[in-house]
């Protein structure tokens, strides 16, 4: 059996299979490949992920696009994380899918026009567009976290890593509006495979040049 390889500098998404990763305990290897025509747009890529886009996982000739498509495969490999029963297999793509739907470019968009760009870039508009389009969706994550510690009750699961992972980048969001989500969001964030996948993006941050950060913005159009 080949090595699993996660392809995608960790500040992209594939923060959310490097933890699922870390989880895991396995042993992988980290392409750290980079967003366009430096990495993901090149042909020996655009072969294994034919959308241009990061992350990708290969392991014996068994490729996998789009982010929680692998964290919920690899979960469910690896027998761990992954909810018991066809029910809960059927609520963790419900918050997966939700997730990606509802929430994703809202938080995109507030990081970068609250943290990534340089400030004279930041657009309070989009950002003031994104934290009204995110409303909704959070008294959603609070209301369904007043029954346990986690989206499926008292155990981390496979919903719950998608979920935080999605929502990650708006850690120092003001989050007072809804405490039990801000809670929750710590406590995934807190463990320690969470940790080790924020430090690998944090660095992936700290190393990503200005313009990049700007590329990102204008592609995604955030
Ligand atoms: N839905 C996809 C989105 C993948 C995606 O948009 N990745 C970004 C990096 S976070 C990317 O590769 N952008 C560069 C581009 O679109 O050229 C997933 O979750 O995997």
């Amino acid at each position: 059996m080949s090595k699993l390889r996660i392809y995608g500098v960790a500040r992209t998404r594939a923060f959310r299979a490097l933890w699922m990763a870390e989880e895991l305990g396995l042993d992988y290897e980290h392409v750290p490949l980079e967003i366009g025509a430096a990495g993901a747009r090149k042909q020996d890529y655009l072969a294994l992920n034919p959308n241009g886009r990061l992350p990708a996982i290969e392991q014996d000739g068994f490729v996998l696009w789009e982010s929680l498509a692998i964290t919920l495969y690899l979960a469910k490999k690896h027998g761990r994380f992954y909810p018991a029963g066809l029910e809960g297999e059927a609520r963790a793509w419900q918050w997966s899918l939700w997730a990606v739907q509802e929430v994703d470019r809202g938080v995109n968009i507030w990081s970068l026009h609250a943290r990534r760009l340089p400030v004279e870039d930041r657009d309070p508009q989009r950002l003031a567009e994104a934290l009204k389009v995110l409303e909704g969706p959070f008294k959603v994550l609070e209301a369904a976290l007043v029954g346990g510690a986690y989206l499926l009750g008292e155990d981390f699961t496979v919903a719950d890593l998608n979920v935080a992972a999605v929502i990650s980048r708006a850690i120092d969001m003001d989050l007072s509006a809804t405490p039990r989500l801000a809670q929750w969001l710590s406590r995934c964030l807190e463990r320690p495979a969470a940790r080790t996948a924020l430090a690998l993006r944090a660095q992936a941050d700290a190393a990503t040049p200005v313009e990049v950060v700007q590329a990102i913005a204008r592609y995604n159009r955030l």
